[in-house]
């Protein structure tokens, strides 16, 4: 397969039933996207699962060639692939305001998670892989008062679809990243970060590290959160009103 990085050329490999397509990406090669209709053991960030009903959801893991970037440039990935998958879901659901990058890479609309995103390294890649509810209406216990999906919303893409304009918007965020047109990049980010200005406690994914609570200035060029003046580079963020901070 012959690619340009400024002009890619997606290979979609699919599978009805996978593990996970992160690990299928494991093997891939720059611009090859693996998906699944179902993932018998989907995953998060940590130990989270991912569940998905079979057929009815977007998953799919994207490979991207970072060898060539600095590991800061490369860091900052995760916040690419959610900003692109903000656009493509204001596309979708024509939705003004409503689309919200929560940090570190989870999309958001009216205030439950529509989609989540993993990304790995693998070498001189990272695999993105990314979940995006479509045409799930009823989501198990333990998430359906934070789940949501583009059919709760009210329209009815096909998978496919929203594979489409995710990889459209990805092609084009990731352009302008690789460029090294980081402002602008993250003047889209801004524009849509969930956190900004909220008072926040971000648990710290080192468990050694105490949680930090504050008002979020939201997320730095570096790709860190700044948390009242501190920077936090990898967590699980909750919004707090300030009763609740007490
Ligand atoms: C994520 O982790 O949100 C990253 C999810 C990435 C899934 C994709 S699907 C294709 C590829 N293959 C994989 O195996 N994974 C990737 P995290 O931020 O840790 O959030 C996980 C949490 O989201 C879980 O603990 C649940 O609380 C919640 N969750 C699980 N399934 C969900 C769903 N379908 N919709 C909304 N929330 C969900």
């Amino acid at each position: 397969m012959s690619f340009s990085l400024y002009a890619m050329i997606w290979n979609i490999i699919h599978k009805s039933v996978t593990a996970s397509t992160n690990n299928d990406a494991r093997a891939g090669k720059h611009g090859d996207v693996f998906t699944a209709d179902f993932q018998t053991a989907g995953r998060g960030r940590l130990d989270h699962k991912w569940l998905s009903q079979e057929g009815e959801n977007l998953m799919m893991s994207v490979v991207l060639d970072v060898s060539s970037l600095s590991i800061a440039h490369a860091s900052t990935l995760p916040l690419v692939a959610g900003l692109a998958v903000v656009h493509a879901v204001e596309k979708l659901l024509v939705l003004d305001g409503g689309v919200w990058l929560k940090w570190p890479n989870d999309v958001y609309v009216s205030g439950k998670k529509i989609c989540g995103i993993l990304c790995e390294r693998c070498g001189d890649n990272v695999i993105v892989g990314i979940g995006v509810n479509v045409k799930q209406r009823v989501f198990p216990d333990e998430i359906s008062a934070r789940a949501t999906s583009l059919a709760l919303h009210g329209v009815g893409h096909e998978i496919c679809k929203v594979r489409d304009f995710v990889l459209a918007s990805l092609e084009d965020v990731y352009q302008l990243w690789l460029e090294g047109a980081l402002e602008s990049v993250y003047h889209e980010i801004s524009r849509v970060d969930m956190l900004k200005g909220l008072t926040v406690r971000v648990v710290q994914n080192d468990s050694d590290c105490a949680p930090v609570d504050g008002l979020c200035g939201g997320i730095a060029l570096n790709g860190s959160l700044i948390v009242d003046n501190m920077n936090v580079w990898a967590g699980e963020a909750r919004v707090f009103t300030d009763a609740s901070l007490n």
